[in-house]
């Protein structure tokens, strides 16, 4: 049975003891509410990760992850952090492909394929971001832009490393945005990711990847997002940096 997530993005925010605090609130409200095969993942900046990977430590249902790392192994890459060094402080998750990855950063998917293969060679699980701009929907592209994503992305991949990859949807008008995808819209794109899975690898892998949709999701959608059949969690933005909020999206799942 594929896994229930809920993830924490908390982006550039947060000092460092401002982060321990949250991550300390947070684990004490949660642990009593992901259970069997739900979890609870925090992606914090880098300069909280070992200190929060050794805060999960107790915890079965709550895991801690970065929200980047480089391609490269490692090397001469003033400012970069490497997979390896990622994975060292404890960290089990990374995002790759967040939209504003993509938009601030020029991440490319090309470039994103050499990342999602590196963090998966030094024990990490990507989470692998794909959304369309309003533009694109507008013009009626979305599904393109999707399956170029995912072809381009991560359709390289052996089938057996889809148990070590989760997917995200967020589009990227809803991020940041306080807009978010109806049920319906999130449910139709979850569908047809799943679709190319099965296409692609098979019916056992499309059932086994968990795939979170991500953009404003926020304690009053989140049950209703949860509800659908392959909408399996949330990549949480904003509301992961206010621990009711947080837990209560949390709590959606049941
Ligand atoms: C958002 O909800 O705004 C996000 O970007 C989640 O990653």
């Amino acid at each position: 049975m594929r896994k229930k997530i809920v993830a924490g993005n908390w982006k550039m925010n947060l000092d460092y003891s401002e982060g321990l605090a949250l991550f300390s609130e947070v684990t004490n409200m949660v642990k009593d509410e992901a259970t069997g095969n739900q979890q609870v993942v925090v992606c914090s900046p880098f300069i909280h990760l070992h200190s929060l990977a050794q805060l999960t430590k107790g915890y079965t249902n709550v895991a801690v992850g970065a929200q980047n790392a480089h391609q490269a192994e490692s090397g001469a890459y003033t400012g970069e952090v490497s997979a390896k060094q990622v994975k060292s402080t404890g960290a089990e998750y990374v995002i790759l492909g967040h939209s504003e990855r993509r938009q601030y950063f020029g991440e490319s998917n090309e470039l994103l394929a050499k990342k999602t293969d590196t963090a998966l060679a030094n024990g990490l699980k990507p989470i692998f971001c794909i959304g369309e701009t309003l533009q694109e929907r507008e013009a009626g592209q979305h599904f393109d832009v999707i399956k170029s994503q995912l072809v381009e992305g991560v359709f390289h991949l052996e089938a057996d490393k889809f148990g070590q990859i989760v997917l995200a949807y967020e589009p990227v008008w809803a991020i940041g945005t306080g807009v978010t995808a109806t049920s319906d819209q999130a449910q139709e794109i979850h569908a047809f990711i799943r679709a190319e899975l099965a296409a692609k690898y098979s019916q056992q892998v499309a059932d086994d990847t968990t795939i979170l949709y991500g953009g404003s999701c926020n304690p009053k959608n989140a049950a209703e997002l949860f509800a659908c059949p392959d909408i399996d969690g949330g990549l949480i933005g904003g509301a992961s940096l206010k621990s009711r909020d947080f837990t209560d999206i949390v709590k959606a799942f049941n």
